[in-house]
């Protein structure tokens, strides 16, 4: 039996099959979990029914963070078919692409920032409090997807970076808001990975290069290995970790120094 056997996952953000969320669906439908999913809009519906047909979802429901009615209705909807929601993902980051290039100084506006932050950080907590009815009183958890730039200066992650520091705030807050209501909120904070999210970003190519040589792993990392940590904190095993970052970065974010001559 699975370490998930019984819960109901919600997971946001699948896109493809390359998606972080695709690899925490899996991991946790691979452990036990029943999974319902969410698309973000009419053009994105076909291929996340598909996926999700592959993990033998039995909901697939709209949402579009952007929108406080987008977030109300999926819980509505979600509550027709489950009294229940064990375990809500959180896979969702959106800035405008001219955000993403150039000095951060010189790039960024009033209204990138704004949509960065709504989107990429906002959001989730819009996503707890709207399913804090469902999820408060049974063993419950909350994930979400960050990334080093929250901590570090990484050249054009720019607008975003100052978006997940306003992510990973909001997972401790979050957590001490709704520990002793028997939920737990954590992120896991992954290296780069080749997704639809990085796909256009200027030099990605360089930069996963510069991490394979940084990183103790020597390696990039996989949205499997995101997966299972992601399920891990997910699941009851974890019952004593909540308001934590956990690196699954292949120990890139703990090395200091790398020699270039070997
Ligand atoms: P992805 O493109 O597969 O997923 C991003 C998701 O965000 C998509 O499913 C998209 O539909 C969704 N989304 C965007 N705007 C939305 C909205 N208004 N409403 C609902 N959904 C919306 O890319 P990914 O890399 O899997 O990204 C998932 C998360 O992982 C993001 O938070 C990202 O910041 C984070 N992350 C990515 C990497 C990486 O290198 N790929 C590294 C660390 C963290
Ligand atoms: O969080 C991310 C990507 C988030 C993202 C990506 C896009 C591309 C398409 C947010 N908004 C958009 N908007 C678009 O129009 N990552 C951690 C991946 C990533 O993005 C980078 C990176 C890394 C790593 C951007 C610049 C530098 C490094």
């Amino acid at each position: 039996m699975g370490f998930l056997s019984g819960k109901r996952a919600l997971i946001t953000g699948i896109a493809s099959n390359r998606s972080i969320a695709w690899g925490i669906a899996r991991a946790m439908r691979r452990e036990g979990a029943t999974i319902a999913a969410t698309y973000p809009n009419a053009k994105m519906e076909p291929r996340v029914r598909k996926l999700a047909d592959e993990l033998d979802a039995p909901i697939v429901l709209p949402c579009d963070v952007s929108s406080d009615d987008g977030i109300l209705n999926l819980f509505s909807e979600l509550r027709n078919t489950w009294e229940g929601l064990d375990i809500l993902v959180h896979s969702i980051a959106f800035a405008h692409q001219e955000e993403l290039v150039g000095p951060f100084v010189e790039t960024v506006t009033r209204e990138g920032f704004r949509v960065a932050h709504d989107i990429s950080s906002y959001s989730f907590a819009a996503l707890g409090k709207a399913a804090l009815p469902l999820m408060e009183g049974r063993q419950s958890a909350l994930l979400t997807i960050s990334y080093i730039g929250s901590v570090r200066a990484i050249p054009n992650y720019n607008v975003m970076g100052l978006a997940k520091a306003s992510l990973e705030a909001n997972v401790r807050y979050m957590a001490q808001s709704m520990g002793k209501k028997g939920i737990r909120v954590n992120a896991v904070s992954a290296g780069p990975i080749r997704t639809l999210a990085a796909s256009g970003i200027k030099d990605f190519r360089s930069m996963l290069a510069g991490f394979e040589q940084a990183a103790p792993l020597g390696r990039l990392i996989t949205i499997d290995e995101v997966g299972n940590a992601a399920a891990f904190l997910c699941s009851d095993l974890a019952s004593g970790i909540t308001g934590e970052i956990t690196y699954v970065d292949g120990g890139f974010n703990t090395a200091g120094a790398i020699l270039t001559t070997s």
